[in-house]
């Protein structure tokens, strides 16, 4: 079997490149570990920057997501009993976010996909990739169908975290930079629709609190939890006790209670790779960085970087052209390294740290009431939680 670009993993990052090389006239076979079934359920991301949305719908892929979507203009702080609403849009120059479920997204993708004859396999196992530092890597695996070799003239690692993309790659041409949080976040989708427009970000003695409204009949809370907390520990009246707790107003307010459809608790982790190629293989997505949920940002990099990868694959076989190959690494670090920060920053002001003292407590509600009385602060949160504005043009 042979293709152009061989992909590894049908996440967003995958997808997205794949359908974005099909517009160029790149050919290219994906290849996932899991069911079609399995990640068109996955429950993950939510708030999607405008850059996000904008190309998803110019790229003939956010038919659905122009229907169903929420768009949203603001965000609030919650904290002192107290809610401070930011008006983002307003803030930002007219930039708004959108709240989409991630798995929604997948499902378009994977649609537009098989709709151009798209090639994708699912339920592949022993998915391993080879001569990343020839000018003829393959990718090998194993279906139903038996062993299957796919020779490509590229390889996108876009396997997530726990992939093997990012292992493939022999110790010592990358340099990992890390950072692991000493909590984590227990979340649950609940049948039930929160009043409020705006995702709320709540600051507690307790620990950080948060819920945003994911669909005109499904609401998302996070709690901060211990990172090695138990899940069975967490039976739902002491969910709804601890957010009514943690997100308490002077006003009296009271979550939205309702069926709990799903929970799960997921570690808080920054970690980025350099460089993010290795010969022919470019990784893209949380295989090469993830960030802490609080800034939303990891499925809006992922974005990004296919963003920057399509044209520079598409660039080599429209003329021969490798500078944007070449290239793909710095440009895409720039924005992830931007990123991080946000997503770190975020964290460390809203979350309760184990060896915190009374002192940092006092500098977190610093930071807080300046961002809500000073414009020039809000706006700083304001541009990066919408997203920056793209700074490469696409070719
Ligand atoms: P994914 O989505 O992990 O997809 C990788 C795919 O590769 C497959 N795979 C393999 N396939 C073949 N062979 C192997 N050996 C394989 N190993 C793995 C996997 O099955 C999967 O299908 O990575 P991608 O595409 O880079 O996308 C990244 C995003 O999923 C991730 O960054 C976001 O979910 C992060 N995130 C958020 N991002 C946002 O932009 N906005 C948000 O609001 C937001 N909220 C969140 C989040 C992540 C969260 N968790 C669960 C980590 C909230 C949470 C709680």
């Amino acid at each position: 079997m042979r293709t152009q670009v061989g992909i590894v993993g049908a996440g967003p990052a995958g997808l997205l490149l794949s359908h974005l090389l099909h517009l160029r006239g790149v050919e290219s076979v994906i290849v996932e570990n899991r069911s079609r079934d399995y990640i068109e359920q996955r429950v993950r991301a939510g708030v999607l920057e405008q850059g996000t949305v904008d190309l998803l719908v110019e790229s003939g892929a956010g038919e659905r997501l122009k229907r169903e979507a929420l768009v949203r203009d603001g965000i609030e702080l919650r904290f002192g009993g107290r809610r401070h609403v930011l008006n983002l849009k307003e803030l930002s120059g007219g930039r708004a976010y959108t709240i989409y479920a991630q798995q929604e997204i997948v499902k378009d993708l994977i649609g537009v996909r098989l709709a151009a004859g798209g090639q994708m396999h699912f339920e592949a196992t022993d998915v391993g990739v080879h001569g990343l530092d020839t000018t003829a890597p393959r990718i090998r695996f194993r279906t139903d169908g038996g062993q299957v070799e796919l020779q490509c003239d590229f390889i996108a690692g876009c396997d997530g975290f726990h992939g093997i993309s990012r292992p493939s790659i022999p110790a010592g041409a990358l340099t990992v930079f890390e950072r692991v949080y000493p909590f984590g976040w227990l979340g649950i989708l609940v049948d039930a629709a929160t009043p409020e427009q705006e995702t709320v970000y709540a600051w507690h003695e307790r620990g950080f609190g948060f819920f945003n409204r994911r669909s005109p009949t499904l609401t998302r809370h996070f709690l901060q939890v211990a990172p090695d907390e138990d899940i069975a520990n967490w039976p739902d009246e002491r969910i709804w006790r601890e957010l009514r707790v943690r997100l308490a107003t002077d006003d009296g307010w009271q979550p939205v209670e309702g069926p709990v459809l799903s929970r799960n608790i997921t570690e808080m982790r920054s970690f980025v790779v350099e460089p993010m190629r290795y010969g022919r293989l470019y990784l893209a997505g949380d295989a090469a960085h993830i960030v802490p949920p609080t800034g939303a940002k990891g499925l809006n990099l992922a974005v990004a970087d296919v963003r920057v990868l399509a044209p520079a694959l598409a660039g080599y076989y429209a003329s021969g052209r490798t500078d944007l190959l070449d290239a793909y690494s710095d440009t895409c670090l720039k924005r992830v390294w931007r990123v991080e920060h946000f997503s770190w920053w975020m964290t460390s002001m809203l979350h309760r740290f184990p060896d915190d003292d009374v002192f940092q407590r006092r500098l977190q509600r610093s930071q807080l009431d300046y961002i809500v009385s000073s414009r020039a602060a809000a706006t700083t949160l304001a541009e990066n939680y919408v997203g920056l504005p793209w700074t490469t043009a696409a070719a």
